[in-house]
């Protein structure tokens, strides 16, 4: 794709629109960037390029080719009168596909895409291979452009799969469950987008948990050969709350490992067929799987105090993942749950919030929808900010075994992100166990 003089809009100015912005400079192309929000204002203008406030088809429509940011809703009207006008739009993948010199594993589902991602490109890089993770894990695929790589390990979400088409070597499917239903409308369109990873991919072979409910789906759509891993019943690979076996045989072991859960294992299942089906050896996929250390944010446990422990779930954005961090503790916590909904019901969560949870301390945005949800089956408290929830947490440790951060909820309505409210969770935390008050 020849750039140099091209006119190139960016819609969005966060993460991938300073990556795209910074790698059309380098090509000589001139940038022109669309941000709705003013607070930017100050950062684009440093840059000295054509830019709006606001995302207006008139303006894009100068441009000659239109990159759109993930969050970006794709069906937007002011897009579909850009295309309309018919100026090239395209999504943020099909823009650096072309600048890529790597083979593609892509990796999507609901939930387990960043860990699997992370220690899927950790188990090649230790058995010798030139690998990375990128994508939606937090690196736009262009910063990745011109880097020679044998295998780029890239995390896809809904949002990419309905706005790109990228073609794999290997893809997998973790799983589908709610998520994102304000912007995907019906839970099967959410899974659709996803399932776009296996409609496109004409090489290569597929990983896919046979124990989810969209399997059916998934073996329809699939064209290339599958290895299917599942805790729920046979599959190519099997996993028990002991490790993963092919057959009889275990071929690795929970004990081993650092990851917490039975949904880890299940991350570790899809990282282990991946690693084998591109001929690493067993044996040194072990190592990766044993060495990977979780990820801040999922399921992290940061500190401990007495026989109190402290867990950092703030990635859990969704009740899913709340469901499977609730089925990896032993013990009743005191729960932070809330933030921005996402169109989910709670309700599902009370019977194990019941059995898992001595008290839920609900904030921000959602408060009242999970209040309303879950008080049938537990006691609930609400708090006016994450640092009172904290408080208010520490009031009632006593009789619990912790604290657990799990909110269901994305953090945008009081947090930049979920980093973020993680770290803002952990400082206060751990602000009380040190004495500071
Ligand atoms: N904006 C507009 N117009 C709109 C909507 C947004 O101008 O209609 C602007 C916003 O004001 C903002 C910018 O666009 O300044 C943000 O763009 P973005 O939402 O695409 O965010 P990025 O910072 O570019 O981050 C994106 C992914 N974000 C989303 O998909 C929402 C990041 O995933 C990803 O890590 C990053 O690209 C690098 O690839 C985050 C995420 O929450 C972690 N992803 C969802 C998830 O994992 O569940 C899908
Ligand atoms: P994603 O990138 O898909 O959001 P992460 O690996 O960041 O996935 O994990 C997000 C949340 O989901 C964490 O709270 C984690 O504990 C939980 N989780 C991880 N793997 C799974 C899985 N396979 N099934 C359900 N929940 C999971």
């Amino acid at each position: 794709m020849e750039l140099k003089g091209k006119r190139v809009a960016v819609v969005g100015y966060g993460r991938t629109g300073r990556a795209v912005v910074k790698f059309l400079k380098r090509q000589g192309a001139i940038p022109m960037i669309s941000e709705k929000q003013s607070e930017k204002l100050e950062e684009i203008k440093s840059l000295r390029v054509d830019y709006e406030i606001g995302n207006s088809p008139e303006f894009l429509s100068r441009a000659d080719m239109v990159v759109v940011s993930p969050g970006v809703p794709w069906d937007s009207d002011f897009l579909q009168e850009v295309r309309r006008r018919g100026v090239r739009v395209m999504g943020d993948v099909d823009f650096a596909l072309p600048f890529l010199r790597a083979k593609l594993v892509g990796i999507t589902g609901s939930n387990g895409k960043s860990t699997t991602v992370s220690l899927t490109a950790h188990i090649l890089k230790k058995a010798g291979l030139r690998a990375e993770a990128g994508g939606n894990i937090g690196k736009p695929l262009i910063s990745f452009a011109y880097q020679e790589y044998d295998y780029l390990v890239v995390e896809l979400s809904s949002f990419q799969l309905e706005a790109n088409s990228p073609e794999v070597l290997v893809s997998s499917i973790l799983n589908c469950s709610p998520d994102h239903l304000t912007r995907h409308r019906t839970f099967d369109e959410y899974c659709a987008a996803k399932e776009r990873l296996l409609e496109i991919q004409k090489e290569g072979f597929s990983v896919l948990n046979k124990g989810d409910s969209r399997w059916d789906v998934w073996k329809g759509k699939v064209r290339v050969p599958v290895r299917s891993f599942s805790s729920r019943g046979e599959a190519d690979l099997r996993v028990t709350g002991e490790g993963g076996w092919l057959g009889k045989r275990m071929v690795f072991e929970a004990r081993k490992m650092k990851l917490l859960g039975l949904h880890n294992l299940e991350n570790a299942a899809a990282s282990f067929l991946i690693a084998l089906g591109l001929s690493v050896e067993e044996e040194r996929i072990r190592e990766g799987l044993y060495s990977f250390s979780p990820l801040e944010h999922r399921m992290e446990v940061f500190a401990e105090e007495g026989d109190k422990i402290f867990i950092n779930d703030s990635k859990a954005t969704n009740v899913d993942s709340v469901r499977r961090a609730l089925e990896a503790l032993d013990g009743k916590f005191v729960v932070i749950m809330g933030g921005r909904g996402k169109g989910e019901n709670y309700r599902v969560l009370g019977p194990l919030l019941s059995e898992k949870a001595s008290l839920v301390i609900v904030i921000g945005e959602e408060a009242g929808r999970i209040r309303e949800d879950v008080s049938p089956y537990v006691k609930v408290a609400g708090a006016g900010s994450l640092e009172e929830a904290v408080e208010l947490a520490f009031e009632n440790l006593t009789s619990s075994r912790g604290i657990l951060l799990s909110p269901a909820c994305a953090s945008y309505d009081m947090f930049s992100n979920f980093e973020e409210r993680g770290r803002v969770f952990k400082m206060e935390v751990l602000r009380r166990i040190k004495g500071g008050g």
